[in-house]
């Protein structure tokens, strides 16, 4: 199944990926297998050399570590396999993570994969080997995870999905997935576009990585989104694996090639359209007027350049995913049942609210 298109009837509507879920349990303390009280007791007992309780202290606090089914008193190891650092949006769920995890007091084993399944499986073996707590995976394309999910599966490992998910045949070798809803995302941007152009308008869409849930699911809802308007027509489409750089290269070649055909511009993500706001500059053109911009993420850069006029709108995706994502792991670490699908709610932001609403904005 499609993990990421799923909507299993208990999913969790999350406010906004900052709120913290009410009744989480208590944050587990740093240090906490070697109290102090403890260290206390034995310098009262001089007959115990400090060695020898050293050592016992070291094997109670290695027994603790085996046991990763229970949320015990040592710190949390997690894995974390995240994508790389593509977009504004994606070093803001990074710090995102990395912040929770050292306010809680939890070891972080993070490792970049830029941009590579290969690398990211290679991070997961190790995080197995390394018989972490939990092994959090930002997927950067849907399929090829099966083998190496088993071996986590098999090691007892849970397994977390944040922001993209994945293709299995067995929707049992992660435990959840939190994300936005990216076809929703899609359909409101071509929603906004049919307004904005009362239906008539020809596109040019800048596709995110090939292969991720984003693109897939995000030009899918935009397809739905402009179906029931004939006068709405995609003239070209092609990745730019969601990067400023290759957004504007892509912009150029299709400014070259479609020159004055294009009306409007629909990117998977601000990187890419901001990237194409300078190809749309160079060519002599105003983006945001002769050539019309929709994309999506939020992100501070988009506001500046919806400000500044050259953005139009942009599709809200929250990247800010560590408190929930902590949250929800010491509830699998508790034994709680948590939802497949744990979905961020996300909305549209164009010019009209953009400068009241920038100084708000956390990402
Ligand atoms: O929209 C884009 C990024 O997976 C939701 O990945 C994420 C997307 C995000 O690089 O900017």
């Amino acid at each position: 199944m499609r993990s990421r298109s799923c909507r299993p009837p208990n999913a969790v509507a999350c406010g906004s990926a900052a709120d913290a879920l009410p009744g989480a349990p208590p944050h587990l303390g740093v240090g906490d297998g070697l109290n102090l009280p403890g260290r206390a007791r034995t310098r009262r007992r001089r007959s115990v050399p400090a060695a020898l309780l050293l050592l016992i202290a070291l094997l109670i606090q290695g027994c603790d570590r085996s046991n990763s089914s229970g949320s015990g008193t040592r710190p949390l190891v997690v894995g974390f396999s995240q994508v790389g650092a593509e977009s504004a949006w994606r070093t803001a769920e990074t710090q995102s993570i990395k912040e929770e995890a050292a306010k809680r007091g939890a070891t972080l084993k993070f490792a970049d994969a830029q941009q590579k399944l290969a690398n990211q499986i290679k991070a997961v073996r190790s995080f197995i080997v390394q018989n972490v707590d939990v092994i959090v995976i930002a997927p950067v394309v849907e399929t090829g995870w099966e083998a190496v999910l088993t071996e986590a599966k098999e090691a007892g490992i849970p397994v977390v999905l944040v922001d993209r998910g994945i293709e299995v045949r067995d929707d049992a070798l992660f435990a959840t997935l939190i994300a936005s809803d990216f076809v929703e995302e899609g359909r409101m941007a071509a929603g906004w576009l049919a307004e904005r152009t009362a239906g008539k308008a020809r596109i040019v869409e800048l596709q995110g990585t090939t292969g991720s849930a984003p693109a897939i699911d995000r030009q899918r809802g935009f397809a739905e989104g402009i179906a029931n308007h004939p006068g709405l027509k995609i003239i070209k489409t092609q990745s730019a694996d969601f990067t400023r750089a290759k957004g504007k290269e892509v912009m150029e070649a299709f400014l070259k090639a479609a020159g004055d055909e294009i009306d409007a511009v629909y990117a998977h993500n601000d990187d890419m359209a901001i990237g194409a706001i300078q190809a749309i500059e160079e060519a002599g053109l105003r983006p945001g007027e002769d050539i019309l911009l929709v994309s999506i993420d939020a992100v501070r850069d988009a506001f500046v350049a919806m400000v500044a006029g050259k953005l139009n709108a942009t599709v809200e995706c929250n990247p800010l995913m560590g408190p929930i994502l902590f949250d929800t792991i010491e509830q699998i670490r508790a034994g709680a049942a948590v939802p497949k699908f744990i979905q961020n709610q996300d909305e549209l932001f164009d010019q009209s609210v953009a400068a009241e609403l920038i100084d708000s904005r956390k990402y």
